[in-house]
Formats: structure tokens, C-alpha cells, sequence
């Protein structure tokens, strides 16, 4: 369906046709990076799954290779699942993967290159060994999948792996092999940790940040890293609310456990890499430029006949790096990989404009249909000390959005506008006090307005940021098509939403700036608008 070709992405990562999800095993090998991920080779909705295959030189342009991996066996007949890479110190790669099997049993197999020496790593070879491990005592034959990035433990010389699943009392769990050759492993005793009432854990992921201020700190660890100055963040991906949750704590690998940093902000129950549309995510870390860099699947939210249609669903969010954040020592850090800045093309820039309250301000662009929009902003001091009352309680989720009107917010952009309004998606800030007495500022989405089209989901989604005194709100906003990706205070809170706009398409996509609050005037102290080029050619588009 031609009409619907323009939601395809300029600069975001999507297989030519048809149906993909998770991001699989991905790496950098010999001047290559390698994305695999959760395809479906037939069709535009979810099954037949095998693994699709892509390599970049540098995160941003990729050419697409044949299918890495199929069902061809009786141990993934049901679909060649998500799995991890680890590259042992010899370099040899060794992936692992879960295989539903003809019976619709989860195990893990192994999976290594034909041929090493070719860097674009096409054929890949299913081990003899496999299935490797099947569900242990008192794990259901469905609840167990997705295996990690092995690290290795020096104490007994082994490499481990996590699995996610469930116990009998619907908590969350992760339980931890070892293994000396990734074909014969041992249950290490107990769980890595536990959450009750969190459900399935899908996909989950466990690396260490440095938590020192230092050079460190501004590099991402090898997943093997350990010792003082360490953290471990532990990540499941929540199967009964489809979100990503992160928490970061500390990892005891004699007593195979970890535990959180603070209790109440839990995996499953505090923090989330992204409040909107972001799953199944996993990272891998980058020898190259010493950096730990985050992928993620951004499903749609139209309706499965739409998809059908347009004869594709799903991308990948921008591949971001992953830090740990020394200033606030209380989340990490999400930031769009460097390389995307290479997209960069002609900018338009304004500083000091004040919008009162109440107002909506238009920005001189056209085209704003791939961006890249870095903004600041002030809001009036006076107000902050005089909103005592101001929203006790809010959360953007259960908000009417961009359209309420409390003291002090909501403010900030409205992009994928139309020229009369009737179709924008509105990031913004929130400032409200919390039950605590003090003031908190909120980061939103609201896409309740983003598209005039009916049978899509739209809604209001984000959290608190962290800010710090003295600092600026400031947020990031990637903008491409069919995705808005936000990124608030360097990453501390990102937010990602699919809209469908009808009107606001190609050269009628516009930005506005926009304060609602009631009684305080927002100055947007700097703007920048990058349009941003395009990374592959619509296939669609160069096939007509
Ligand atoms: N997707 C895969 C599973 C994983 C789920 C199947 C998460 O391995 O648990 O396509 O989206």
C-alpha cells in the first residue's frame, strides 16, 4: 500500500518487508557491526521465526545479508529465538539461542561461524551438542529463554550465562550456568535474584557500569569487568507489561547473587530504559570505540491489518550508548550513538525565545520530517518559588496530556505538527510537587493527538527526571517519520513513541514550541533543528 510507504523510517534501522522483533547477538567483529534479530521471512505479523541478518561499519548505514538462521531443526522448529554472542578472548564466537522446539519446549543451543575469517560472518553452523540445556526442575518448558553474553569468573575459571523465567509464584527470576566449553553446563545453585509479582522475565541482560567518577565512567566495561568501582545493572524485560526494566546493584559471583542499590527501585518495579514503546533490548559491548551500546525493538502500535497492508512492522530504536550516571549516582545514562551526528545536514538555530503562558510559538521549518532537535529551557524563577500547591501527585501517564493546565508545566515541543494543530505529538516537561513536599519535574509523550486516524493505540507516557541545581531542562529529540525518540537531562529518562500522523507528513511536518502552565513563562534558551539525511534507500520507493 503505497500511501502508507512514508512511515517507513529514513535513518532507523528496518529489514526491507515484513515482520521483525528482537535484536539478536549483536557485536563487532573484525571492522564489522553485526545485528541480528527476530524476523519473520513470510509475513508481516509475528511466526516462522528465524534470524535476520545485517552489518554496518558504523551503526548507522547497514547492508542486509541473507537470513543467518531457520528452523530447520527438531530443537528450534517452533522458531530460532532471541539470543546473545560472547567473543572469547581466543576471538572465537561462540551464540547462543533459545529454540522452541517441535513440542513448543524452550532450550538453549549453540551456534558458531562456518568461517571465522570472513568478517561478515554469513554462514553459521548449529552445534551437534544441542539442544545444550533444556528447562531445569520446576521451570515450565516455556519459561525459560534468551540466554546473555557469557562473562567469565576467574575464582573457578567458568563462563556464565543468565536465563530469565518465572517461578511457581509469578516472581520474576534469573538463574546462572556455568560452563568451561558452552556445550556441557552445571545449575549454579540458587538465583541470581528474584521480584515477586514481576511475571516472566523475557531477554535478560547483566553487564557492569564503573560508578567512579573517571575516565571510566566515560567508557563503557567489557562484560566480563569486575572489581572495586563496579556495578552490575541487571535488566528483564517484562513479558506481562511489554517494558524494559533496569536496576543497578551488586553482583557477588561466589554467592551467585546480585542485589539492587535500593530496594524499592527494584528490576520490574522502578526504573525502565524507556517509557514508551522500547523492548526486548540488549547490549553489547564495542571494543572498538570502548563503548556499551543498547539496542531495542520499537513495535507498532496500528492495527495488525495495517501492517498487513503496508507489508512490514517494527524497528529498531537508534543504537544508544550506555553509561553509568556519576552526578546522580541513581540511573544510567541512554544517549544516541555518536555516529548518528554524522547525519546531520542543515540546521536552524534560535536562542532566547520566551513563550508565555499559554501560548504556542511556530518555528520556521518545513520538512520536519527527519530531525534532530537539541533543546533548553528555563522556566521562570520567580514561579517555582510561588507554585506551593502546584499539581501534588502528577504522573504523565494518567494526565490528559499536552492540552491540561497546571502552574508549571506542561512546556516544550510539539513536532509531526501540522500547519492548524490538528495533528502533533508533544514532548514535554512537567513540574509538579511530589507528595514528599518538594518539587519534581516530569518528562512526557503525549501522543493522544499525534494522528487523526482511528485503531491506534495512543497515549500519554513518561516519568520524572532527575534534575540537578543549576542545571537547564534540556532534552533531545530524535524525529523520523513514524518514531519520536526523547531523551531528557543527557538520557536520564528517554521516551519513545510510533505515530501515525495523516496530514503532518514529509514537507507538511512542523515544530512549534508550546507552554500551557498557568503561571510561569518558559524561555527556550537555545534550539537547534538538524535535518537529518537518510541511511538506506526505500526499497518501496526505488523498486517502482
Ligand atoms: N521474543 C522472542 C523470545 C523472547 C521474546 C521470540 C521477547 O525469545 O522472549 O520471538 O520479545
Amino acid at each position: 500500500n503505497a500511501m502508507l510507504q512514508w512511515q517507513r523510517t529514513g535513518f532507523h534501522f528496518q529489514p526491507p518487508k515484513n515482520w521483525m522483533n528482537d535484536p539478536n547477538g549483536p557485536m563487532w567483529y573484525k571492522g564489522w557491526y553485526h545485528l541480528f534479530y527476530q524476523y519473520n521471512p513470510d509475513s508481516a505479523v509475528w511466526g516462522n521465526i528465524a534470524w535476520g541478518h545485517a552489518v554496518s561499519r558504523d551503526l548507522v548505514h547497514w547492508d542486509h545479508l541473507p537470513l543467518a538462521m531457520v528452523p530447520d531443526r527438531w530443537y528450534d522448529h517452533s522458531g530460532v529465538w532471541t539470543g546473545s554472542a560472547t567473543i572469547l578472548p581466543t576471538g572465537q564466537i561462540i551464540m547462543l539461542y533459545t529454540g522452541s522446539t517441535n513440542e513448543s519446549v524452550q532450550v538453549q543451543n549453540l551456534a558458531v561461524p562456518a568461517d571465522p575469517a570472513d568478517p561478515l560472518l554469513k554462514t553459521w553452523v548449529k552445534s551437534d551438542s544441542n539442544p545444550v540445556l533444556a528447562p531445569p526442575p520446576g521451570i515450565g518448558a516455556r519459561d525459560f529463554r534468551d540466554p546473555t553474553t557469557a562473562w567469565y569468573d576467574p575464582s573457578d575459571d567458568t563462563w556464565r550465562i543468565a536465563i530469565g523465567s518465572k517461578d511457581g509464584s509469578h516472581a520474576g527470576i534469573v538463574i546462572v550456568y556455568k560452563t568451561r566449553d558452552f556445550a556441557r553446563y552445571e545449575l549454579v545453585p540458587g538465583v541470581l535474584h528474584r521480584v515477586p509479582g514481576t511475571g516472566m522475565w523475557e531477554c535478560v541482560d547483566f553487564f557492569p557500569v564503573a560508578v567512579e567518577e573517571g575516565p571510566a565512567a566515560v567508557e563503557g566495561m567489557d562484560t566480563s569487568a569486575a572489581g572495586d568501582g563496579v556495578r552490575h545493572v541487571l535488566k528483564a524485560s517484562r513479558d506481562n507489561d511489554r517494558q524494559d526494566y533496569y536496576a543497578i546493584g551488586t553482583y557477588n559471583a561466589v554467592t551467585n547473587t546480585w542485589r539492587p542499590e535500593d530496594e524499592g527501585m527494584d528490576v520490574g518495579i522502578g526504573l525502565q530504559y524507556d517509557w514508551g514503546n522500547f523492548y526486548a533490548s540488549k547490549t553489547f559491548y564495542d571494543p572498538e570505540k570502548r563503548r556499551r551500546v543498547l539496542w531495542g525493538w520499537i513495535g507498532e502500535t496500528d492495527s495488525e491489518r495495517t501492517d498487513l497492508l503496508k507489508g512490514w512492522a517494527s524497528l529498531q530504536a537508534i543504537p544508544r550508548t550506555v553509561l553509568f550516571d556519576t552526578k546522580t549516582k541513581s540511573n544510567l545514562l541512554q544517549w544516541p550513538v555518536e555516529e548518528v551526528e554524522k547525519l546531520r545536514m542543515s540546521s536552524k538555530n534560535f536562542s532566547m525565545i520566551t513563550i508565555d503562558a499559554g501560548s504556542v510559538f511556530p518555528i520556521n521549518i518545513t520538512g520536519g520530517t527527519q530531525l534532530d532537535i537539541e533543546a533548553e529551557f528555563e522556566i521562570e524563577k520567580a514561579a517555582l518559588a510561588t507554585a506551593v500547591e502546584a499539581d501534588v501527585g502528577y504522573n504523565c501517564s494518567t494526565s490528559s496530556g499536552a492540552t491540561d493546565r497546571g502552574m508549571l508545566g506542561p512546556f516544550g515541543l510539539l513536532v509531526l505538527a501540522n500547519g492548524r494543530l490538528s495533528e502533533k505529538t508533544a514532548v514535554y516537561f512537567y513540574i509538579a510537587r511530589g507528595t514528599d513536599g518538594n518539587l519534581h519535574t516530569h518528562f512526557c509523550h503525549d501522543e493522544l493527538r499525534s494522528s487523526s486516524a482511528s485503531d491506534i493505540v495512543k497515549r500519554v507516557v513518561g516519568s520524572t527526571v532527575p534534575v540537578l541545581d543549576g542545571e537547564r531542562l534540556s532534552v533531545r529529540i530524535l524525529v523520523d517519520h513514524s518514531i519520536v525518540e526523547s531523551f531528557a537531562q543527557g538520557g536520564r529518562t528517554c521516551i519513545t513513541s510510533r505515530v501515525y500522523p495523516t496530514e503532518a507528513i514529509y514537507n507538511a511536518a512542523k515544530v512549534f514550541l508550546f507552554n500551557n502552565a498557568t503561571s510561569a513563562s518558559v524561555t527556550a534558551k537555545s534550539l537547534t533543528i538538524w535535518k537529518m539525511n537518510s541511511t538506506f534507500s526505500d526499497p518501496y520507493t526505488t523498486q517502482a
